[in-house]
């Protein structure tokens, strides 16, 4: 059924008793043309690109817990594209372009909202590294601007910009196209999409083993769920990708680390747009629900534990407090974590891996909500084709082999 007015309206004076299934929930096949491993946004666009571009229609998504229980429903949802390089722009950029209208292709309302996102220097070392993003950006023709303080608290009036404080803000950059949008609906409407289209998806189905053939390719997979047949396996798995891919015998250049975030009590609109202090570790923007959506740093020690020191949560308030002083009055209502896989350059790796069949999309650290649909996009076309896309090859695994390293940790926010 599609969403429409009309059928809002037929649904109201049936008292939403006919609203069905958003997607299937069939029994695994014995065996598929291709199988996605990870159920978060990433694997669910993938496997939607997949059949919507690629005709390909007999592929599974098999997904350990629930769709978007991993990262996906765990990151505060900021969409942006104001990174340093023109690989990353090309990659970034293309997300933000199907971010535009992926509700109306969709036909899912992900709630995509381009309020702006704002990062704020407070030393001159974050002037400097913010003025050479802005002209980066701006040459490679993405919206990225200077402001001085001034006019970062005429477009976010809250911002605390008195220059006794600890944190002083001495400037911020601009990125008006960013934002946010709700990060469940983009699990959700890529799964409906893609089920439409003949995507199995296998919830509580974890995959245990990757099997390979006598040469060496990818034969299939075993799940707590049965054995699965298949040649071609897309690798999808953020904080568990070391995990998985040592199913296979393939060690990653990958640590995992807990990233944490919180919200407040819903208040009244008070904060129309995204900051994040990179420096502090620490970001804010405020929820549809009117939620302060608080987001800290990671944990200094690798760790498989979906949640995060309180430390660093009790550090990001601090810095909060202080750049907004109104949030001291509010109650947090509850924190979480999620494991990020961050690689040494702060960039993903999506492409091939040495086993034939295999491939590989990781490595998004503490940024890959943003990308959601553009990895989807190229990551779909590496498994389909099995060539990369022109936007993801510079994204090898190679890299690390060859030295043409990504270098995107001054980009890549709070985290590192
Ligand atoms: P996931 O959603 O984690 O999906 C991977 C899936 O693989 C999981 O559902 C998992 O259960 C499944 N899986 C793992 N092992 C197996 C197995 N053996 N068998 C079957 N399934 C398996 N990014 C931004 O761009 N903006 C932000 O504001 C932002 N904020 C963040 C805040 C926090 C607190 C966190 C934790 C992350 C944040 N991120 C942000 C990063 C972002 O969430 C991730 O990069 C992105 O969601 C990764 O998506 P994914 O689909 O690859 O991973
Ligand atoms: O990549 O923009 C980002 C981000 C914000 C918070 C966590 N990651």
């Amino acid at each position: 059924m599609r969403f429409s007015l009309l059928s809002l309206i037929r649904q109201s004076f049936a008292h939403n008793t006919g609203w069905p299934e958003q997607w299937r929930s069939p029994e695994p096949k014995p065996s598929y043309d291709a199988i996605i491993i990870g159920g978060g946004g990433h694997g669910l666009a993938t496997a939607y690109y997949m059949a919507a571009e690629h005709g390909m229609r007999n592929i599974a998504v098999v997904e350990k817990g629930w769709i978007g229980g991993g990262n996906t429903g765990r990151n505060t949802t900021i969409i942006r594209s104001n990174y340093l390089w023109e690989e990353s722009e090309a990659l970034y950029g293309h997300a933000m372009t199907l971010w535009q209208d992926l509700s109306q292709v969709l036909n899912y309302n992900v709630m995509y909202s381009p309020r702006g996102v704002m990062m704020l220097a407070h030393n001159i070392h974050d002037v400097q590294v913010f003025k050479r993003h802005v002209h980066a950006n701006r040459l490679a023709g993405t919206d990225n601007e200077w402001l001085t303080p001034e006019q970062a608290k005429a477009f976010c009036p809250i911002l605390n910009i008195s220059k006794d404080i600890r944190y002083p803000v001495i400037g911020a950059s601009l990125q008006r196209r960013g934002g946010t949008a709700r990060h469940d609906a983009v699990a959700w409407g890529y799964a409906r999409a893609a089920s439409a289209l003949g995507v199995d998806i296998l919830q509580n189905c974890e995959v245990t083993a990757i099997t390979r053939d006598a040469s060496g390719a990818v034969a299939g997979i075993e799940t707590t769920r049965g054995t699965i047949a298949t040649k071609r396996i897309g690798v999808v798995a953020a904080g568990n990708t070391s995990h998985v891919m040592s199913m296979a015998g393939v060690r990653l250049p990958l640590e995992s680390y807990p990233l944490q975030a919180l919200v407040s009590e819903p208040v009244k609109p008070v904060m129309p747009c995204v900051v994040m202090s990179n420096t502090i570790h620490a970001y804010m923007s405020q929820s549809d629900k009117g939620e302060l959506v608080i987001g800290a740093g990671t944990d200094a020690y690798i760790s498989y534990s979906q949640t995060g020191g309180l430390h660093i949560a009790t550090h990001t308030l601090d810095a909060i407090c202080e750049m907004f002083p109104n949030v001291r009055r509010l109650r947090m209502l509850r924190n979480w974590g999620g494991i990020v896989d961050v690689t040494p350059d702060r960039s993903p790796i999506i492409g091939k891996t040495p086993v034939p069949g295999l491939f590989l999309n990781c490595g998004w650290g503490t940024g890959g909500f943003k990308a959601t649909p553009g990895s989807g996009h190229v990551f779909a076309h590496q498994v389909a084709t099995g060539e990369p896309h022109p936007i993801n090859a510079p994204f090898s695994l190679d890299r690390f082999r060859t030295g043409r390293l990504i270098d995107e940790a001054a980009a890549a926010a709070v985290a590192h």
